[in-house]
């Protein structure tokens, strides 16, 4: 059956990866599952047609056959749960793995996005300069017990999992910032999860999309 995704027509970091598509691509490309992808227009993001498949009207989205999809982590553990390769066989380490995939978008993940948000969107106030250093001392109070846990390890509980692949993904939104170097076994986490092949071929999908000439 067809998989098909949704995703920005341009995404507003140009190609970059860190719109949440990214995350459904690699996930779809860590298991071997082709997929199509639908580009949206911000416009049309909260027209009819793409409300009736997302509420709240932004991407990704997920289509197969009858079923439709929205929210990043839920199509992740559908992909995961429908195909091999991104959760464990053995129930324990299953759950934990699925563990994983809540902290990142739960735990960690709200922290970032906040201070993502006051580094875009509140530069120009003017309690900016002091709010700034509280945020991100937010983040580092999510990253220290996350380090510590990752030690020296690969990946946060034995093989590659959809939790790994999540919290990659979450993390991947501060390399710009230089908070991930503060903890230099999660910045070679990270790398190492750019480094495998699936990601890869996801990062340079939206890539494409994200840096071909605009029709008109
Ligand atoms: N919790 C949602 C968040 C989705 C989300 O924030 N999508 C962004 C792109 S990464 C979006 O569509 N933004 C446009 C908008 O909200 O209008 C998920 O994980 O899928």
């Amino acid at each position: 059956m067809t998989i098909t995704i949704t995703a920005f027509e341009r995404s507003p970091d140009g190609g970059k990866g860190l719109a949440r598509d990214t995350r459904v691509r690699w996930a779809l490309e860590e298991v071997g599952q082709p997929y199509q992808v639908r580009l949206v227009s911000f416009g049309a993001l909260k027209e009819p047609a793409h409300l009736a498949i997302h509420p709240f009207g932004q991407i990704p989205t997920y289509e197969e056959g009858e079923l439709a999809l929205f929210e990043t982590g839920a199509i992740v553990f559908h992909i995961a749960e429908r195909y091999p390769g991104l959760l464990p066989s053995d129930a324990k380490a299953r759950a934990r793995a699925i563990t994983w995939m809540f902290a990142a978008l739960s735990t960690v993940e709200p922290p970032i996005l906040e201070f993502v948000s006051a580094k875009l969107f509140e530069a120009d106030k003017p309690w900016a300069r002091e709010r700034l250093p509280l945020v991100m001392d937010r983040v580092r109070a999510r990253l220290t017990p996350l380090s510590v846990r990752l030690g020296d390890a690969e990946w946060l509980d034995g093989a590659f999992s959809a939790g790994d692949l999540l919290m990659v993904s979450v993390l991947l939104r501060l390399r710009a910032s230089g908070i991930l170097d503060e903890f230099p076994n999660l910045a070679a986490y990270v790398a190492r999860g750019e480094a495998r092949p699936a990601y890869q071929r996801a990062f340079e999908a939206q890539l494409a999309v994200n840096t071909r000439p605009m029709p008109g």
